[in-house]
């Protein structure tokens, strides 16, 4: 995979080059390449922004610098031997990057991202660049960030981890939260290593049982505890043929029942405390 960062903060991207991003470049499986957009600025003071066409607060992004940019890192990879780019536009008003948006871009061979500063880049940068390549716009989630970079740094590893041959053992995904599969939505329940005995606490006996079936019932039981706790709405979005008799068993202790339409939902006779 090729990946091209089109940025005015180049030293953001700096953890692009060390731990599990960094030994995926290391080992071939990805090309990173971070350029400074103030390169295709083209006044002496380097500007790339200016004030809003119908007023308001900050500053947008201009197309000038953008385009030559894009032209020119769009150029060099083809170049390069790259194909098929997918811009992806990192901002606040973008699609929600989730785990299957991150297994879709995962299996592309070129992604070029955007991320901006101010108050985002001028609109017509996009519509003329929708118009050569797919463009997504992507934001990381229901906050603001002073501009895109994080949320490259975010998705970079998102994906970085899932292409083949980073991590070192492909089981490592199947039970990741919100991977597809027989743990798809419910979140990865609590873990331990030795020693057996820390400041007075030891270890769920089950896990010390060496009985697989049970093991893996207690996992699920503690998935369960854990997503009503922090993400009850993935309980409620749950498609409820997922959840087998002990699955049922187990949302009733914790005070959960399906409604009329089969769905999950907090029993609001339970007593949770
Ligand atoms: Cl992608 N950019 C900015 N500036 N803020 C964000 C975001 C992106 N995602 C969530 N908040």
């Amino acid at each position: 995979m090729r990946i091209d960062v089109v940025t005015i903060f180049p030293e953001y991207l700096e953890p692009l080059n060390v731990s599990l991003v960094g030994k995926a470049r290391a080992a071939g499986r990805l090309g990173v390449h971070v350029h400074d957009l103030r390169r295709w600025a083209y006044d002496r003071h380097n500007t790339v922004d200016d004030t809003p066409y119908g007023g308001g607060p900050g500053m947008v992004m201009m197309t000038g610098p953008w385009g030559a940019a894009l032209d020119e890192t769009l150029a060099d990879g083809y170049e390069a031997g790259a194909h098929e780019p997918l811009l992806v536009v990192p901002t606040p008003s973008g699609r929600p990057f989730t785990q299957a948006m991150a297994v879709e871009l995962s299996r592309r061979p070129w992604l070029v991202f955007t991320p901006a500063r101010y108050e985002g880049i001028d609109s017509r940068v996009t519509a003329e660049y929708a118009t050569r390549l797919p463009v997504l716009e992507v934001s990381i989630g229901d906050y603001v960030l002073a501009g895109g970079e994080a949320a490259v740094l975010v998705i970079t590893e998102a994906v970085a981890r899932l292409l083949p041959g980073v991590l070192g053992n492909a089981q490592s995904h199947a039970d990741d939260s919100f991977a597809p599969g027989p743990m798809a939505d419910l979140l990865e329940g609590p873990v331990y290593t030795k020693p057996p005995w820390w400041r007075g606490r030891g270890i769920p006996e089950v896990l010390l049982s060496g009985h697989h079936g049970r093991i893996a019932r207690w996992r699920r039981d503690e998935a369960l505890r854990r997503t009503v706790a922090n993400r009850p709405d993935l309980i409620r979005r749950a498609d409820p043929a997922a959840f087998d008799k002990k699955d049922r068993e187990m949302l009733s202790i914790l005070g959960w029942q399906p409604g009329p339409d089969g769905r999950f939902g907090p029993n609001p006779e339970a007593v949770t405390e």
